[in-house]
């Protein structure tokens, strides 16, 4: 499982190298489009909602249908996406460029590659994200953002701006936190259809909620980890979501088939080099649906 695990994932560091150069060029757009007039202020005694940002990814980039709007709770839906396995992010950072060369020193596992996740992780923030038809809330403060395809490395941007919004966050039906000690807690049984997953940990941390046989045991899952060979376990409907960072709550509209999971992350970690969360104990067996 590792293997096929860490490749799965691993499509994060393949973005470096292609997206430094059109992260240069995109660098300018959020600054350009401030020059017309700020998104309206609501109207008094409206009731708020959040604000819903539809996501189209294409072979060659990445749109969004506002891409100017007020701070506060943001729905996002990805309508589309060119690939399968494609996934989109949203990220803040001043240095794109700086970010993506981190981070694959990062997934290298070299000598040095937890101090460059450890960089990594202060200059950029990242708000979650999923596949096609993905749907997540999350509050977003004003700036520039750029949406990141994971899988083809296109970027597209946003910029918040203007009054915020009142709206509050869906409230979760089940919640998935992410710890100091960078283990997963649930709230209990994982249930649909809103999951919350916040970042109470100080690294980044994704969450692959796999899809396993009932009779799994933790010294299954120990096994596993260490092993090269795909397990005999995994069942199909697992669900994934994506790289959040320390300090951010995020939404997500799920569907939770009823079995077992387990939920893995299998971000490099910031103290060890070469080392996943997950070969530190980041997994969890939880029961959902
Ligand atoms: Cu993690």
């Amino acid at each position: 499982m590792k293997g096929q695990e860490v490749k799965a994932h691993s499509k994060m560091a393949a973005l470096v190298a292609a997206s430094a150069v059109t992260a240069a060029g995109l660098a300018l757009a959020p600054a350009a489009a401030t020059a017309d007039a700020g998104p309206t202020a609501a109207r008094p005694g409206a009731p708020e909602k959040p604000k819903i940002v539809k996501i189209k990814a294409t072979d060659r980039k990445v749109t969004v249908n506002d891409d100017r709007f007020r701070p506060g709770v943001t729905e996002f839906r990805v309508t589309d996406t060119p690939k399968r396995g494609s996934t989109i992010i949203i990220v803040k950072t001043d240095n794109l460029k700086r970010a993506f060369n981190l981070l694959g020193t990062a997934f290298s596992g070299e000598p040095g590659s937890a101090d460059a996740m450890k960089k990594f992780d202060r200059i950029v923030t990242i708000y979650g994200g999923g596949g096609k038809g993905a749907r997540w809330q999350v509050k977003l403060s004003q700036g520039s953002y750029f949406l990141l395809d994971t899988k083809t490395d296109n970027l597209g941007t946003f910029t918040v701006k203007g009054d915020r919004r009142g709206a509050k966050m869906q409230k979760a039906d089940s919640t998935v936190t992410t710890t100091k000690d960078n283990q997963f807690r649930t709230s209990g049984r994982l249930t649909g259809e809103w999951v919350g997953f916040h970042n109470n940990s100080r690294e980044i941390h994704f969450m692959d909620a796999t899809r396993v046989a009932e009779r799994v045991t933790g010294s299954d899952v120990r096994k596993a980890l260490t092993s090269p060979k795909e397990p005999k376990w995994i069942r199909p409907g697992g669900f994934f979501f994506e790289v959040q960072s320390p300090g951010i709550d995020v939404v997500y509209h799920q569907d939770v088939a009823e079995g077992k999971y387990l939920l893995i992350c299998f971000m490099p970690s910031e103290e060890q080099d070469g080392v996943p969360h997950a070969m530190m104990g980041m997994w969890k067996l939880v029961h959902g649906g």
